[in-house]
């Protein structure tokens, strides 16, 4: 089997194993109770992060643990006291400390030959890039505005226990405005912060990006399939660090063109998740 079909083997176990779990809302793709491993991916990049997880990271890491394993138990039962009651003294053994000096450099290159140019995949966004939003991180919510589209601002604040429970929604990832993006085209995310750093973290699109104030950061993703997915800030930022999600909803190109045309009309007040629809 190539090395790519096993890791989507792998991948395609990990995904049921999570679908199994799934007990926040329908349609809606984030973290799971009791997940042990990657969520399901929904762009090309999460679907190398997975690959390159399961086919790069993982046996490198059961591999050297096995062999770390077997040597204990050798030297455990080869050199004890009772097997060995005579130790040997000499201290230096110069082709062993060259082989264990030079092995692990070795693994680390086989590894970036994997995982250099994956992150500058990551990092460069496609010269041909549909549209871009730009995000801000607050202490403690995010604000998205969409300068293409006659500057469209919104502001996601988490909803309290009470209204996700009413719209039917996971508590602690759903918010008041999700950002809206059309489904297969490349979206060019432009970040910053406006006190504290932050992160922009959407583990379906493999996105993980620092929202630095003073500084402009730039990811992309390009959502496969339609659905709401959720994410959190992932830098510890304050007291309410847990406290803002990102809600992202990928609609299909004509719901995306009737949510712009409802929102240039519209005030700019925070927009309701259920407006897009
Ligand atoms: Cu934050």
């Amino acid at each position: 089997m190539k090395l790519i079909d096993y890791a989507k083997n792998i991948g395609l176990l990990a995904t049921i194993a999570l679908m199994t779990n799934v007990n926040i809302v329908q349609a809606a793709e984030g973290p799971v109770d009791k997940g042990i491993t990657l969520q399901p991916a929904a762009s090309e990049v999460a679907h190398d992060i997975a690959s390159f997880h399961n086919a790069v990271l993982m046996p490198v890491m059961v591999g050297i643990s096995l062999l770390v394993l077997v040597l204990l138990i050798y030297v455990g039962i080869k050199f004890n006291e009772k097997a060995n009651p005579k130790p040997a003294t000499f201290t230096h053994n110069v082709p062993l400390e060259i082989a264990w000096t030079a092995v692990p450099v070795l693994i680390l290159i086989f590894i970036a030959i994997f995982s250099f140019p994956l992150l500058y995949k990551e990092d460069v966004t496609p010269a041909k890039f549909d549209l871009t939003v730009k995000v801000t991180g607050n202490q403690w919510y995010w604000s998205y505005e969409y300068p293409d589209a006659d500057g469209i601002s919104l502001t996601a604040n988490m909803l309290s226990e009470e209204e996700a429970k009413a719209q039917n929604k996971p508590f602690q990832f759903a918010t008041d405005a999700a950002l809206v993006v059309p489904v297969n085209k490349v979206v060019r995310v432009q970040i910053t912060a406006s006190d504290v750093i932050h992160s922009w973290a959407l583990p379906a699109f493999g996105v993980k990006i620092d929202a630095v104030p003073g500084t402009l950061n730039e990811t992309w993703f390009k959502a496969e399939r339609t659905g709401t997915f959720y994410g959190q800030c992932s830098e510890i930022c304050g007291i309410r660090h847990a406290f803002m999600p990102i809600e992202i909803k990928v609609v299909t190109d004509t719901e995306y063109a009737a949510w712009l045309a409802s929102h240039k009309t519209a005030d700019a007040s925070p927009v309701q998740l259920a407006q897009a629809q």
